[in-house]
Parts: structure tokens; sequence; C-alpha cells
């Protein structure tokens, strides 16, 4: 089975139009994998998808995108669905990167940074990841540094993604700092 595929088509499901399976997604993103079987299984290519091909293609995947627990499965990230998904408030370390082409650089120093399409604005805990999140789009992305610990000291919400990235509701720009 190609895990990379099904990742793709869950997180499709999962970040962008739980709708297109028949599901709803729980404030916190949860959907029940019992439900979520039931609509991949319509599909020819995901006939035979278990919950143990799940939990192998969270257990293959380079990056921590999804996560299954008591029965359910989530997105850790990325949403784009009109209902916010309720994330948990965090303290954040110290400093935070963002990796985005240099195109968009003096747009975020004017206006800080923004959710854009998704839900949350994405931060990497590591200057690495930004740098692979920003690679996306631009071959030599800039990676700006966040001054998360004093915005979160002065009342900016940060959230919790996975091990590599947070999450924050805005950035304004003066948190915001390239080199
Ligand atoms: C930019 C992937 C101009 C922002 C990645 C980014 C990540 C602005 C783009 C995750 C702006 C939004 C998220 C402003 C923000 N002016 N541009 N004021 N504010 N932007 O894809 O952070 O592989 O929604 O810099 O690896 O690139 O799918 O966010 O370039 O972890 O699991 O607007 O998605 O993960 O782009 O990526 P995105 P992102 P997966």
């Amino acid at each position: 089975m190609d895990y990379m595929k099904l990742s793709k088509e869950l997180s499709y499901a999962l970040r962008h139009a739980p709708w297109e399976y028949e599901l709803e997604l729980h404030e916190e993103g949860w959907v029940d994998i019992s439900q979520l079987l039931i609509a991949l299984h319509e599909s020819p290519q995901w006939r035979d998808v278990t919950e143990k091909d799940l939990e192998q293609m969270i257990a293959d995947s380079e990056k921590k995108r999804h996560e299954i627990h008591a029965g359910r499965i989530r997105a850790l990230y990325g949403h784009s669905t009109p209902q916010k998904i309720i994330k948990l408030a965090a303290q954040p370390p110290e400093l935070l990167y963002h990796g985005t082409p240099v195109r968009a650089v003096s747009s975020i120093m004017e206006h800080g940074l923004q959710p854009r399409q998704r839900q949350y604005v994405h931060l990497s805990a590591d200057i690495e990841t930004a740098r692979k999140v920003g690679q996306r789009r631009d071959g030599q992305p800039a990676i700006l540094r966040v001054k998360a610990g004093q915005a979160a000291r002065e009342g900016i919400l940060f959230y919790h993604g996975n091990e590599n990235i947070w999450l924050a509701d805005i950035i304004p720009a003066r948190y915001i700092e390239q080199d």
C-alpha cells in the first residue's frame, strides 16, 4: 500500500474537506476511525485499508502529521476548514522560525505573519525545518526569526502542532526579525 498517497488523502480529508467523506470534525479535529474507514472503502484504491495501515502510515512518515488515540484520528496542523479547530495554548520556546519565499518577506515585515488559507500561522522549532517548509515554494527561502517568548509574554497565543511545528493565530511584525 502506498502510505504516502494515503497520508495525502487523509490530510485532504482531515485538514480541508471532511464533508467530501461525510465526516464531521470534532472541535479538536478528531474523527472516528470506523467512520473514516467506511468513507475510504468506497474508493477502489483504499478498499482494503485497515486501522493497522493508518498506524503504519503514521509510523513511516517523516513528518508527524496525524495522530491516533482511542479509536479516533486527527490531523495535528494545517487545517483550513471553516470551523477553527480548538487547540490548547502552550508555552513556546524563546525563538521560533518561519521559512517563506523571498518574495513574501516585505509583505510579512509590514503586515506580520497571517494564517492566509489556513486556520493558524505555522512556525518551525528549528531552522532546518523552516528551510524545508520554505523550500516548498522557493529554492532559497528566507528564514525569519520569531521572538516567540516575548510575544507570548505580551499576550500572543501559541499552540503545539508536533515536535517541530508550532501554531499561532497571528504574529505581529514587531516580533519578526530577518538576518
Ligand atoms: C505566507 C506544510 C505575504 C507564509 C509545511 C507562507 C508547514 C504571507 C504562506 C505547513 C504573509 C502560507 C504550513 C503576509 C504569511 N504576506 N505572505 N503578511 N503571512 N504569508 O502553506 O507555513 O507538509 O499556508 O510565509 O511543511 O508555508 O503539508 O503555510 O509562505 O508545516 O504537512 O503565506 O504545511 O506541512 O502558506 O506551511 P501555507 P506554511 P505538510
